[in-house]
């Protein structure tokens, strides 16, 4: 059938499955099946880790088709996002629309040729006004339900640059541009969304979702945080205010010896310090505020108030502190600290000499300890609990302390708020207009969308966002007043922009609704989603959270966004080395599709590991595909009559090849949409060839044989399809099929050709297997035996002599001692 030639081979089908509309998404799903891959940041073109995840998918899109299913598979661009600033600033001033708009056409070109099965006519970019009016839209719905709120933020920043940085663009503590150490500054009115109001319910479907992997449940359970303690207010020595406390052991409240406030907390400025130390409290706040995370843990600091508290347990005094290991952000951003029973306490108290009490396990010597005592015990020193065993005690101090009225159980959540203001150009404007005389007022609806003007020369930030500088852009009415006002000049994280764009594409073109409820019941939730572990916490959750909001207002037909979600492993180098641009050890897709082309591009891949490990790149492993392709290319040429063979007239090889197709088979079906081990499928048409080049070493003998040859390339080629998409369109050509390959239907696995004829048994001498023999199935105990005393390892390993013993576990295995 000539030779194998790729390039034909995709030409002609490229053209022939556009033309047919081969990928276009049905309007009326009677078996709907939803495959997404994670959209990707047009940073340039398609590198080998879009290439692996959207080829698996590719797989399990295509298999879909074959078994009847109407099938999904859209693509788009997150196209908004801090690095087209970044490029327009090193390329002097390519405009961030038009970088990304270039790189997005580059990336549809690689795309379209590595034959991704995507639906075109639904593709999104989140950076267009049909796109991001809807993500304004999405911001009103929370904005209406009153998830959304104004207050002062913390960022990171650059008094260089003078902008906001994420925590990435801050790796070391100092600016990616400029090398300016980063300090922390509050900025005023930014959005936040309620997440933290979501928490329990975010938490609590997790056991809902599983076909997510459990690695990434647990991530999102411990980023959730639940923990559950005690509140509990405690007075102060000079003024009337009280603090609150959030603690997971008020088991160990007699042993408080101090409290400390995070300098983040508003409560830091505003603590009754005594005047003598008021400046020395203000310096530390100063210079703690600039200080990262790692860095507060290493060193344990603070700073005495010369105040107290007043623990409420027992009227005693404890020194009031800011310390910057007390985090802001969590529980009251209080730690009543307990030196004996918590580590970062004891660290902090041995530093400055603060007192500790022993309150648990009465046998211990504060003088003597080393490290906090964290197991637990009896109390003591405790008033009245003391004798109490301190999981009891948890209970027995938290319903005291509600008793009384200062304080009682508390369930705390490690989530935070979402913070959605971003003071960049390069983004979805927030549609809110502010208002002297009405406050913030969110933009009609009718209104939408607050366009992003594209005339904007200066989009790098300077102390605000660019858009602040655009009195076109600022200057506008009050929608409830008409009196002047402004617009908020800035715009949303780009989590925004992917929170809700898998429900986009069930109708990507609507100009009316954000979708139609009726699509959206068509084709949700997502069946399979797939894309890098990276994204576990931040895109994950926070799609999770939109999902539910939409859902609470009948926008959605379910509360979670994905069934199931498939981590695909990193692309490495030979050496094992992830592929990054900055190691400069990348290969590129295109690359190798020019000189291999896509379906050995692909094959290889898939052979390399199963999809959810990393790979290690190899020319060898495109060299070894492309041989396998050259080796199945012949064989389909030799294929045979069609029909079923009868099994009864079939030589021993040629069943053996019938069965090892049909293993593969059985493969690929379990597989396709199951485990995604696409390795073990190629495997088994490996061994298939294998048992195919066996049995045509011998000319067929009668038409059943042809017809198993026959039989054996239409498999072939409908498992070689989902995977090597050009290859099995031309193959089911070739055998005369009708029609796409892809809208044909999936082979069934003949049950009876599964059986073998023969067993493998293993031979052991004294436990350890030495060998292994094929007896016909259903051989006699003694048959077996005389098998495995007649095996040359064996006899040599008897010598002549009798055997001290002989098992025989019938169908599987013999063990001799000797
Ligand atoms: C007293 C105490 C005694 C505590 C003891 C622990 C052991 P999880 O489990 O993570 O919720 N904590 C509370 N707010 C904090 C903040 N803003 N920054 C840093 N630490 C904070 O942890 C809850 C515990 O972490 C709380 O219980 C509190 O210390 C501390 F023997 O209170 B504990
Ligand atoms: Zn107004």
């Amino acid at each position: 059938m000539g030779d194998y030639d790729f390039r034909s081979l995709e030409s002609k089908w490229q053209k022939r499955w556009t033309d047919a509309k081969l990928y276009r998404t049905s309007d009326a799903p009677k078996r709907k099946y939803y495959v997404l891959e994670m959209f990707a940041y047009p940073s340039g073109d398609i590198h080998m880790g879009h290439f692996r995840n959207y080829s698996i998918g590719d797989v399990v899109a295509r298999f879909k088709m074959m078994q009847g299913f109407d099938v999904l598979h859209p693509f788009g661009w997150d196209a908004f996002g801090q690095p087209a600033e970044g490029a327009a600033l090193k390329r002097g001033n390519i405009h961030p629309h038009e970088w990304t708009i270039g790189n997005i056409e580059t990336g549809n070109a690689t795309l379209q040729r590595m034959a991704i099965s995507y639906d075109w006519d639904r593709e999104i970019r989140t950076c267009e006004p049909d796109y991001y009016k809807w993500t304004q839209w999405v911001f009103l719905q929370l904005h209406k339900a009153g998830l959304a709120y104004r207050a002062p933020s913390w960022v990171n920043w650059c008094t260089k640059d003078e902008w906001a940085l994420t925590n990435e663009q801050s790796e070391g503590g100092v600016c990616w541009r400029c090398g300016t150490p980063i300090t922390m500054k509050e900025l005023q009115g930014s959005w936040f969304f309620r997440t933290s109001q979501f928490a329990d319910r975010l938490l609590k479907d997790i056991d809902r979702i599983d076909g997510w992997p459990d690695t990434v449940r647990t991530i999102q359970r411990n980023w959730i945080g639940r923990s559950e303690g005690a509140e509990i207010t405690f007075g102060l020595d000079a003024s009337k205010d009280a603090i609150k406390v959030f603690t997971t052991r008020p088991d160990t409240i007699y042993g408080v010896t101090f409290m400390a406030v995070s300098p983040e907390s508003p409560l830091a400025r505003s603590l009754p310090t005594d005047p003598a130390r008021r400046r020395e409290v203000e310096e530390y706040i100063r210079k703690a505020l600039v200080r990262d995370e790692a860095q507060r843990d290493r060193e344990k600091d603070g700073v005495f108030t010369g105040r107290h508290a007043i623990n409420p347990f027992n009227g005693e005094k404890a020194q009031l502190w800011v310390a910057d290991y007390v985090l802001g952000g969590y529980g009251t951003g209080v730690v009543m600290g307990v030196p004996a029973h918590d580590q970062r306490d004891f660290e902090f108290a041995k530093r400055y000499a603060i007192p500790i009490r022993v309150v648990i396990n009465p046998g211990l010597d504060p003088a003597a300890m080393t490290e906090a005592f964290v197991d637990d015990g009896i109390m003591c020193n405790s008033g009245p609990f003391d004798g109490t065993p301190n999981q009891e005690g948890i209970a027995k101090t938290t319903a005291h302390a509600k008793a009384k009225g200062f304080g009682g159980p508390k369930v705390n959540f490690k989530l935070r708020d979402w913070l959605v203001s971003r003071q960049r150009y390069w983004g979805c404007p927030i549609p809110i207009i502010h208002c002297a005389e009405c406050g913030a007022v969110p933009v009609p609806e009718k209104d939408l969308p607050v366009v992003l003007p594209l005339d904007i020369t200066q989009y790098v930030p300077k102390g605000r966002s660019p858009l602040a500088d655009s009195p076109a852009f600022m200057k506008t009415k009050c929608p409830k007043c008409g009196g002047p006002a402004e617009r908020d000049p800035d715009t949303m994280d780009t989590f925004m922009c992917s929170s809700w764009y898998q429900t986009r594409y069930v109708d990507p073109k609507n100009a009316k609704n954000p979708w139609e409820k009726e699509e959206a019941r068509k084709w949700m939730p997502v069946d399979l989603y797939i894309g890098g572990v990276e994204h576990a916490r931040g895109h994950c959750l926070y799609f999770r959270f939109i999902t539910k909001v939409l859902y609470d207002q009948g926008w959605l037909p379910t509360d979670e966004p994905a069934l199931r979600l498939f981590n695909h492993g990193m692309v490495c180098d030979e050496k094992g080395d992830v592929m990054s641009k900055r190691k400069g050890n990348v290969v590129s897709p295109q690359e190798i599709m020019d000189k291999y082309g896509v379906d050995v591009a692909r094959l290889a891949m898939f052979f390399f590991a199963p999809s959810e490990d990393e790979i290690k790149w190899s020319e060898r492993g495109l060299i070894g595909a492309q041989r396998f392709v050259e080796r199945i290319w012949e064989a389909v040429g030799k294929a045979g009559a069609s029909g079923a063979p009868d099994a009864s007239k079939l030589s021993a090889p040629c069943r053996e090849m019938r069965r090892k197709i049909h293993v593969a088979l059985q493969k690929a079906t379990g597989s396709f949409d199951g485990n995604l081990h696409f390795n073990t499928v190629i495997a088994g048409l490996m061994e298939a060839m294998n048992a195919h080049d066996a049995a045509a070493k011998k000319p067929p003998s009668n038409d059943d044989e042809r017809r198993a040859f026959g039989e054996f390339a239409g498999i072939l080629a409908k498992v070689i399809a989902p995977m090597a998409p050009f290859l099995g369109e031309e193959f089911h050509e070739r055998l005369g099929g009708t029609g796409s390959v892809f809208r044909s239907a999936w082979p069934a696995v003949d049950p009876a050709a599964l059986k073998t004829d023969t067993i493998e048994v293993v031979i052991q001498i004294n436990g350890k297997t030495r060998a292994t023999v094929e007896l016909p199935s259903g051989s006699s105990e003694d048959a077996v035996r005389a098998a495995a005393l007649a095996h040359e390892s064996v006899r040599k390993a008897l010598d002549g002599k009798q055997p001290k013993k002989v098992i025989v576990v019938r169908g599987k295995l013999v063990n001799v001692v000797v």
